[in-house]
């Protein structure tokens, strides 16, 4: 659709952003169409998304400058909201969804790539909030998704300097899991997205909202959280199958078997 690709692969699901010609700099019908693929995953089939951009060379260049260029104050507030509900979205989405980037995630592009579950990147990839080199401050969450990621220090230090650091520093900073060759990008995290559709979907779901959930809140609430998560797995095919598949390999070992999880 527009310039958000959408294929499903299986269990998995590749949504690309594709505006190539632009660097996939997000402007607002980007991040309509964006909206749109993300309310049109079938969370029933597909048990884990992955988030990349066309072509080798950039990932997401940031928010459209020219769209921006001449927002009103009301304007940019609403633009900031449109990309921070939909961001948002990302970092709610019931299923994990693993940035795949591919080359420059700069200001927006960092941002969204933090609204993931988590990154890995290509050896060309570039990360940066230049916002204050263009007089404005990141306007997608990076102010507060950047501290909440790799520190505080290094997020003021990152954000007051606009400064770009490459895929190794990302790397030392914990911004990113994982380097790996351009070519090899994608095939890591499909693997990476198929591994954790192997497991429960039920129980990985449960384990992203408890960790999403438990880090807005006290230790303690945190913890209440958890427990509720945790009990809500024992209504499930999933958590019975699992212990029982377990048992029965305790008991004789010739009975093992693949546990086919059934989101259920
Ligand atoms: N916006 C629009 N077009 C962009 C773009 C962007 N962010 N980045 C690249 N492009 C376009 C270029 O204009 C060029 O288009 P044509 O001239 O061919 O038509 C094409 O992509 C190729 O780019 P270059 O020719 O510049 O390619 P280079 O290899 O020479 O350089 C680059 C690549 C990534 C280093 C360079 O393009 C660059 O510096 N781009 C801008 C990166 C940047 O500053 N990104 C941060 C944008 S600011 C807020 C909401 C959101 C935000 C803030 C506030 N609120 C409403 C409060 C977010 C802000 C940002 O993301």
């Amino acid at each position: 659709m527009g310039f958000v690709d959408y294929e499903v692969k299986g269990n998995i699901a590749v949504i690309t952003i594709n505006r190539e010609k632009a660097l996939n700099a997000l402007n607002s019908e980007v991040l309509d169409d964006l909206e749109k693929v993300f309310d049109g995953v079938d969370v029933n089939t597909v048990r884990c998304l992955i988030l990349t951009g066309a072509g080798e060379k950039s990932f997401v260049a940031g928010a459209d400058i020219g769209e921006m260029s001449t927002l009103t104050k009301a304007e940019g507030e609403a633009f900031g909201k449109k990309g921070n509900d939909i961001f948002r979205k990302i970092e709610t989405f019931p299923i994990p969804v693993i940035a795949a980037i591919n080359g420059f995630a700069l200001g927006g592009g960092c941002e969204i790539s933090m609204s993931c579950d988590f990154r890995i990147c290509s050896e060309n990839a570039m990360f940066g909030q230049p916002e204050v080199g263009l007089g404005i401050t990141p306007g997608f969450g990076g102010t507060q998704r950047l501290a909440r990621t790799v520190g505080v220090g290094m997020a003021k230090q990152l954000i007051y300097t606009a400064r770009n650091i490459d895929a190794t520093e990302a790397l030392r900073i914990g911004l990113v899991n994982q380097v790996v060759p351009q070519a090899d990008l994608m095939a890591t995290a499909e693997k990476l997205a198929s591994t954790i559709a192997g497991n429960a979907p039920i129980a990985v779901r449960a384990c992203k909202k408890a960790i999403n959930d438990g880090l807005q809140t006290n230790i303690d609430d945190a913890l209440v959280i958890e427990e509720k998560l945790f009990g809500s797995c024992f209504e499930s095919y999933d958590q019975r199958e699992g212990m029982a598949n377990f048992l029965r390999k305790k008991d004789d070992p010739a009975k093992v078997k693949h546990v086919d999880f059934k989101n259920e």
